[in-house]
């Protein structure tokens, strides 16, 4: 039976997952590697490295490299049986994150040893050791400097999706060339994660796909190439050190002989990896307009299939390339995750006791507001991290709690407007969509069902998935999304979330409560650039 393997390159670690295709259609397998945990030689803490000067925050892409190489290791040693009938591999990556690689490059990954490790071997190949990552918020003079090149925000949304943000590879890529020059002058090729990982993968240059190029600020997404007026606002000779873009399901090459000689992996097809949000929509089962899915990992992302090009005029999301050719909205909180653990510990609560704290506090608090910006927010564009409360007492820890959870939610709602979707449920993933407690205030916010999937890594199941797909296509069969997704993508009936009658009516007043409460704080703290 063939087998199908999916990875998810995302802030804080790796993960694979292996499907099984056929008879005994299932989950093969998955296996992870956090970086900070087995990889501490790097120095990350959450998968990053931070500073010196605020708002700077990248990684190591050798890292991210190493832990994919460690990482299949651990798959040759315990699945080998199944890996010999590996047809096809796909990968997903944190969006916006850039790697500078210099002349040396292209020859190395052409004549990898698969007798030694991957990391020592790819030392010598960068221009740049630290990777500008999605949460990096230094570049708000560039994101002004772009926007004024290009006509205005309105402009720069209508023709690549996205008003400029400071964590979109053009502000960034601006950033280098500046402040570094030979730094790039010295760059030959500037990837994506999701690129500079499949392009191991091949061991060749690999090309992006128009969902994760769509992150940058320099594709047009009209016609899917990249925008030449963009690349004049951005730097010197950009085109030429940009990746190509390729249709969403394209082979791009096969597993090189350093995977095959290292591992006895079978030359499996790779296809072009995408960014993690636009792999989670196939995770998440979203190939029609109407269902949501609320991603609640590091990052807390809302997005859904759009049907029409209409960027949000007030700029506080993106229009991306979706893998199934049409476009996807996308509204993204620097502020998930990570906030929602800033609460818990402060207090000193672990996970069961922050869900208790949900169930004992009434939905609406009881009108107790908290903005949770414990890092610069995306949205709304904040440059400086505040927590704010309004009816709230700092000291009451199960209020707080249910404060930030209610604010989080409230913001995602109020920032989900723009794309006019009718929504008729949401498909809760990521880490967070574990609790129950969260999804419940999730559900009332929203006043729809929300559903937990029977597999909560969407960004590692829609790599997998892409990969039994595209595999398909290239060997003459038809594009049967609905097909494919129902095979994998089941909402647990157990795991279904219902909108209590009573919080959904308390949330539609305070919602706009919160708005005005965020606008003004936003107004105060924006980011130089933002409208
Ligand atoms: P990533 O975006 O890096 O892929 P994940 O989707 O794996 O992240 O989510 C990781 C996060 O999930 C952790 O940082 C943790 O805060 C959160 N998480 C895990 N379990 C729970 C839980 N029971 N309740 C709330 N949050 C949780
Ligand atoms: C999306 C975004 C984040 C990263 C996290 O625009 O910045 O969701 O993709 O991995």
């Amino acid at each position: 039976m063939p087998f199908y393997l999916g990875f998810d390159s995302s802030t804080q670690g790796v993960t694979a997952m292996l499907l099984e295709v056929g008879a005994h259609s299932g989950v093969a397998a998955v296996e992870a590697c956090q970086y900070d945990d087995e990889l501490p030689e790097y120095g990350t803490v959450h998968g990053t490295l931070r500073g010196p000067e605020p708002g700077v925050v990248g990684a190591p892409p050798a890292m991210w490299a190493a832990a994919l190489d460690r990482l299949m290791g651990r798959f040759a040693d315990r699945h080998e049986r199944e890996l010999r009938d590996l047809r096809a591999v796909a990968l997903a990556a944190q969006q916006h994150g850039s790697v500078y690689l210099n002349g040396h490059a292209g020859a190395r990954l052409t004549a990898l040893d698969p007798r030694e490790p991957l990391a020592g071997q790819l030392s010598g190949i960068f221009s740049r050791l630290r990777s500008p990552i999605w949460l990096d918020s230094s570049t708000s003079d560039e994101c002004r400097a772009i926007t004024d090149a290009l006509g205005g925000p309105h402009i720069l949304a209508a023709r690549t999706g996205s008003r400029a943000y400071e964590r979109f590879t053009a502000a960034q890529i601006r950033k280098y060339a500046t402040s570094e020059p030979e730094g790039y002058a010295a760059t030959v090729r500037i990837d994506l994660v999701s690129s500079f990982l499949t392009s191991i993968l091949i061991g060749s240059s690999a090309p992006l796909d128009p969902g994760d190029a769509s992150g940058m600020n320099l594709m047009d997404l009209t016609t899917r190439a990249w925008w030449p007026e963009a690349m004049a606002a951005v730097a010197p000779d950009l085109m030429a050190k940009l990746p190509s873009i390729v249709g969403p399901e394209a082979i791009v090459g096969r597993l090189s002989a350093y995977w095959q000689g290292r591992f006895g992996l079978p030359a499996a097809r790779v296809v072009v990896g995408t960014g993690d949000n636009p792999s989670s929509l196939i995770g998440t089962g979203l190939i029609r307009e109407g269902r949501l899915a609320v991603s609640l990992g590091t990052s807390d992302t809302v997005f859904g299939l759009v049907s029409e090009a209409r960027p949000s005029r007030a700029g506080d999301g993106h229009l991306f390339g979706a893998p199934t050719g049409g476009l996807m909205g996308l509204t993204c909180f620097a502020n998930g995750s990570l906030a929602r653990e800033a609460v818990r510990d402060k207090y000193g609560l672990n996970w069961a006791t922050f869900s208790q704290a949900l169930q004992t506090t009434p939905p609406g608090n009881d009108g107790a507001l908290l903005v949770p910006w414990f890092v610069p927010e995306i949205t709304p564009s904040v440059a400086e991290a505040g927590v704010y409360r309004q009816g709230l007492d700092e000291s009451d820890a199960a209020r707080n709690v249910r404060a930030v959870v209610e604010g989080q939610m409230m913001a995602m709602a109020n920032h989900t407007d723009w794309m006019r979707v009718r929504i008729e449920d949401i498909h809760a993933t990521g880490g967070a969509s574990a609790n129950r407690e969260i999804l419940q205030v999730l559900a009332d916010v929203f006043g729809v069902d929300v559903r937990r999937l029977s597999v909560t890594n969407s960004s590692c199941l829609g790599a997998a998935l892409r990969a039994w797909h595209a595999d398909v296509v290239a060997s003459g069969g038809p594009s049967d999304w609905p097909a494919i997704v129902a095979e994998f993508v089941t909402p647990m009936s157990s795991d279904f979330v219902r909108p209590s009658a009573d919080g959904s009516a308390r949330y539609r007043e305070l919602r706009h409560r919160y708005a005005a409460l965020e606008e003004r704080l936003a107004r105060e703290r924006a980011s130089p650039h933002a409208e």
